[in-house]
């Protein structure tokens, strides 16, 4: 690292103690940057980095709820605006108990970069709470959406921050969180997107995640002239994104052979099938039961229980091409990312943020294989936002087709942006560099218009 990268990073650390995966997400963006940097010193001397690390607003809050029972419930809300250089915040909500002031800076730091390189107008954010709603029943999650809108409505709005699903937040939350805004503020505005279909959503915002990596990974095999046609995929996760990333790999003739969820994972070597896919989509949406279930139900799969003494994730040593993962952070570490690539994986999309942690990430670059970062390859989700936001202020909606086509379009738009910055930086197939490069590059220029703000 540069002396100049070395200094900040220790800044980060100072100012912001106990927040490892913040360092986590912002050392690798400085990593990427050092050349830019030298390169431009206008940016160094504006700061531009040094302003970019610090969200321009946190906002963190009490969330007071009921529950079935009649208790009181305490949890904590937070709303981190990171940056608004190129368009309102946008960026997820999440709803877990693991939930805390580093895990959302991290997400907004990084959704920064993922904005900027979906062509769209959008800032950066993130927000949620340590909430779980897991085992909650449905009147439960409305108390706590109800209670948490009520102080989230007056930080929020559809020119200044717009917030969407992530993690433990999907279409029942959304609806709550949106019914409480419109009775607080009684106006029926675009503040939300991943909204009912009948109610201002935008078609194929549900698949856009998954979708998205799954063309993403199709882009990055383009380059070497093969497809997904016949690929084994690992896919973990069992939520939104693994979901469609599933279907999308299906329809596109590759076989998935791996879903998990907190507990454990199954591994179903026959493929899952589209009936079989509706089978999970079932129990995950509606039962909201467990992955284990799956190996009851179809004969031929296994489950293995999560276990957290291991120093390894099993679910990455299953000989495949492709690996997908779509479920959480720091869920790939150097040992998997070893037994990935000892298994003949060639491709990683990554569907989460930051699923990768940085020793992983090193050995798919050092191995050169083909490896899409989670703010290039997961981008399909907010892009559609982005499109489910236009769509709003146009009082009109496109049809499904039109939206994929589009997606399609910003996914292709994003791989190309992200092989040139690399070749122009001489880190050529360097997925990661040039993503986090040409994420930079629109945002620094616009906070180098607009003055020390
Ligand atoms: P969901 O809540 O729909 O699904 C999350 C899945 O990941 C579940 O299977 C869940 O298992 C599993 N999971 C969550 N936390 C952990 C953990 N600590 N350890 C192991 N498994 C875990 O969320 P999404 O599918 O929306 O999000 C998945 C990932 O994709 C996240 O990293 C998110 O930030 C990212 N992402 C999401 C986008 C979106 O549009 N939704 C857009 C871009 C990125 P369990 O049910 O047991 O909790
Ligand atoms: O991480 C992400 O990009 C998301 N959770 C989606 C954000 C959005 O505003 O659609």
């Amino acid at each position: 690292m540069s002396t100049y990268a070395e200094a900040l990073m220790s800044d980060v650390q100072t100012k912001n103690p106990a927040e490892p995966e913040f360092h986590q997400a912002v050392e690798e963006v400085v990593e990427s940057l050092v050349a830019v940097v030298d390169r431009h010193p206008e940016y160094r001397s504006a700061k531009v980095l040094e302003r970019l690390i610090e969200p321009e607003r946190v906002v963190m809050f009490r969330v007071p709820w009921i529950d079935d029972q009649g208790d009181v419930r305490v949890n904590r809300g937070f709303r981190i605006e990171m940056n608004s250089a190129i368009g309102p915040y946008k960026g997820g909500l999440r709803f877990h108990p693991s939930v805390n002031l580093g895990i959302l800076k991290f997400l907004a730091f990084e959704q920064v970069f993922k904005n900027s390189l979906t062509t769209l107008p959008l800032g950066g954010g993130k927000g949620g709470s340590d909430f779980d709603p897991k085992g909650k029943s449905d009147i439960e999650v409305m108390r706590f959406c109800q209670s948490f809108m009520t102080e989230l409505f007056r930080h929020i709005g559809h020119n200044t921050d717009v917030p969407a699903g992530d993690i433990g937040v999907g279409g029942r939350e959304i609806g709550f969180l949106f019914g409480q805004y419109k009775r607080i503020v009684n106006e029926f505005t675009g503040v939300l997107t991943g909204k009912g279909r009948n109610w201002g959503g935008s078609l194929i915002r549900p698949e856009a995640t998954g979708y998205g990596a799954v063309y993403f990974a199709a882009n990055m095999l383009e380059t070497r002239d093969e497809s997904l046609e016949g690929k084994t995929c690992l896919v973990s996760g069992s939520g939104n994104v693994a979901q469609f990333a599933t279907e999308k790999l299906s329809a596109l003739g590759a076989k998935v052979v791996t879903l998990s969820d907190s507990s454990g994972y199954i591994h179903d070597p026959d493929g899952i099938d589209e009936a079989k896919l509706a089978w999970v989509m079932a129990l995950k949406n509606e039962r909201r039961g467990r992955i284990a279930e799956y190996a009851d139900e179809f004969s031929g799969a296994s489950y293995v229980e999560h276990d957290p003494n291991l120093d390894h994730n099993p679910i990455w040593s299953h000989a495949a091409d492709c690996a997908f993962p779509c479920a959480t952070q720091n869920e790939i570490n150097e040992r998997d990312a070893k037994h990935l690539l000892d298994g003949g994986v060639t491709v990683v999309s990554e569907g989460a943020n930051m699923p990768s942690d940085a020793k992983a990430v090193d050995h798919f670059i050092d191995r050169k294989i083909l490896f899409g970062p989670g703010k290039a390859a997961n981008a399909g989700g907010v892009a559609v936002s982005g499109l489910e936001m236009a769509q709003n202020s146009m009082r009109y909606s496109w049809t499904r087709e039109e939206v994929d086509e589009r997606l399609k379009l910003i996914m292709k738009d994003i791989h190309t942006a992200t092989v040139d910055a690399a070749e122009r930086f001489d880190v050529k197939g360097n997925y990661v560099a040039g993503a986090n490069i040409a994420g930079f590059l629109k945002v620094a220029d616009a906070m180098l218009d607009q003055g020390i703000v």
